[in-house]
């Protein structure tokens, strides 16, 4: 019996270092693994490398290389803010499809896998949707409703297109809240009690049974106390079990990835940990909105190199923590960062006082910085033992 594992483990062993052997046949040329993109090398573990797209940049025709790096780079694309409610349904009734659907053909003519994102959230509602709870204008059962008729109108639309849904985002509170017990948190369950959490999946996957359906959220990607009362990766491990245990259609879990230099964050071994007890839950994870920012002191700011490398450097190193980790961990299907380049990242605008900002892999001139160099390698150097490629998982029924 032991001998015939040990068969059956050396055969796999063999095949996957088969399989990471095979290099695409340039002819004439020798292999070079560092001109490849991400997305290329990606592959070769059977992992997503993918971005969030800002359909602004995309469509801005002064900003040729956004667009070219964005169809080249990346296996996977998520739209950055184009799927979210008050995007498409802005004026009750009427759903404007226009740049969703862009970026879903965008996908399609460079093959990329696309992310849904996002189903439910409690941010970037609609007014008439928000006002109209707080006016008493629209009840309860009301409401209910009409998230049932977004989630299956929005998941029908794009079925067959969509790899991974982020079904539903950050229903968790963070220990910094009122009160710091964590808690489910937000519009959804302050209107409709936590129960939303298991109606959605049910809805999103009456709508598309093939799509992966993943609860996402940060600050979740390692471990803590294990107190779920301010540990949220605690939280979140507890809600998604008992989501599972009542047969729930949740198949994975999105760890979004948002980290900050000043924090110091974990080792890879930390992070790896966490994945492999979300896998244990029998559920699939992704990295989903990776980027590390910095603040921008006065030295920063001013270009003072001995203020900017450190920087440049934690940021690098925590990139790579998380890619190590995912590579690791064979149920992570995807690695996907939150904007590309820092002309267009959501951290500047967000994050003002003090400012903060350098959290993508490019610079503002499209220059891959350190950590766009640190992830290609970590994707290069990865290998059986340790680095298998990916699960094949079956969405739940
Ligand atoms: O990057 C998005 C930014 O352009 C929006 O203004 C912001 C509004 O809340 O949402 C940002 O994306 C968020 C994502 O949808 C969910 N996780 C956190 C992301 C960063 O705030």
């Amino acid at each position: 019996m032991k001998v015939r594992r040990w068969m059956t483990a050396g055969a796999v062993a063999v095949a996957t270092v088969a399989a990471l052997n095979t290099v695409p046949a340039a002819a004439g040329k020798p292999y070079d693994p560092t001109s490849q993109t991400l997305g290329a090398l990606g592959l070769r573990h059977g992992l997503q490398v993918g971005t969030a797209i800002s359909m602004d940049a995309l469509n801005d025709a002064d900003d040729p290389q956004y667009r070219k790096i964005a169809a080249t780079e990346f296996s996977s694309v998520t739209a950055e803010n184009v799927m979210k409610w008050e995007s498409l349904e802005p004026t009750r009734g009427n759903y404007n499809w226009g740049p969703a659907d862009q970026l879903v053909d965008f996908a399609k003519r460079n093959r990329q896998r696309v992310r849904g994102h996002v189903l439910v959230w409690h941010n970037q509602l609609p007014e008439w949707l928000t006002g109209g709870v707080a006016d008493g204008s629209i009840s309860k059962p009301e409401l209910r409703e009409l998230l049932r008729r977004h989630i299956t109108t929005v998941a029908k639309r794009y079925q067959g297109r969509i790899w991974q849904w982020d079904v539903v985002n950050e229903a968790v509170s963070d220990p910094w809240d009122t009160p710091p017990t964590l808690h489910y948190k937000g519009f959804w369950a302050e209107h409709l009690g936590p129960g939303y959490l298991a109606d959605a999946f049910r809805w999103a996957r009456a709508a598309d049974p093939k799509a992966l359906l993943y609860y996402n959220d940060y600050n979740i990607e390692a471990f803590g106390s294990g107190n779920p009362a301010d540990d949220k990766t605690q939280f979140v491990y507890d809600m998604l079990r008992r989501l599972r245990a009542q047969g729930v259609p949740v198949d994975g879990v999105g760890s979004q990835g948002h980290l900050g230099t000043q924090y110091g964050n974990y080792n890879t071994f930390q992070v790896t940990e966490a994945l492999r007890r979300f896998t244990s839950l029998g559920l699939v994870t992704a990295f989903t909105e990776v980027d590390v920012r910095s603040q921008l002191t006065e030295g920063v700011r001013a270009g003072d190199s001995e203020e900017i490398n450190p920087r440049l450097q934690a940021s690098a190193a925590n990139f790579s923590v998380l890619m190590k980790a995912c590579l690791a961990v064979r149920s992570c299907l995807s690695y996907t960062v939150w904007g590309f380049s820092d002309n267009h990242s959501w951290v500047p605008g967000w994050f003002d006082d003090p400012p903060e900002g350098l959290a993508t892999i490019y610079d503002e001139n499209y220059q891959p910085k350190l950590a766009y160099h640190e992830i290609k390698s970590d994707l290069i150097l990865a290998g059986p033992p340790y680095v298998l490629p990916r699960l094949a998982p079956k969405p739940r029924r």
